[in-house]
């Protein structure tokens, strides 16, 4: 199976990142983690993009916050999908980094997830593999089935509670 790599600007990322490495985890799929900034260790973020494919690479997720340009410029340096995870910072509840991420111009695709939402992008690489990986796919569906059910349950609770009349 295809590895996942994950980079986050800085280990201050990492709390948001967590997420997307325990559903990596929850799933089995192989994952590297690293920090490479965009802007302050620009030469060693171009490097591992460079030979991510022939490392056995699939995608990439790259997270940031602030003036997130780090999938952008991960995006530039492959041809494997990248996901954008923007981080929330400390100012603009994470809007300056979603725009950083999302806004890019044709020709390098950036795909990116909500504010924060890390556990998406490690999904969207997971049904990226299983396009290729029935075993895969079929963890997906199984997944899908457990939460719907968590949601119903929790609509039982809900109904129970209020719908008296
Ligand atoms: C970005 O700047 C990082 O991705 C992080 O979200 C933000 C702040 O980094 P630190 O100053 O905490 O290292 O490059």
């Amino acid at each position: 199976m295809k590895k996942i790599a994950i980079v986050m600007g800085s280990d201050s990322d990492l709390p948001v990142v967590q997420k997307a490495i325990d559903t990596l985890e929850s799933f089995g799929v192989p994952y590297e983690v690293h920090v490479f900034s965009a802007h302050r260790t620009p030469l060693e973020a171009a490097e591992f993009t460079k030979g991510a494919r022939k490392n056995g690479f699939g995608a990439i997720i790259a997270a940031a916050g602030m003036a997130a340009h780090l999938a952008g410029a991960i995006a530039a340096n492959t041809t494997l999908p990248v996901v954008g995870i923007p981080v929330c910072g400390t100012s603009f509840l994470g809007l300056d980094a979603l725009l950083s991420t999302v806004q890019m111009p044709s020709g390098i695709p950036v795909a990116t997830v909500a504010v924060n939402g890390a556990a998406n992008a490690a999904l969207l690489c997971i049904e990226m593999l299983a396009i290729e990986d029935e075993a895969l796919a079929r963890a997906l569906e199984e997944k899908r089935a457990k939460d719907t059910k968590a949601v119903l349950e929790k609509n039982k609770g809900v109904e129970a509670l209020y719908n008296k009349f």
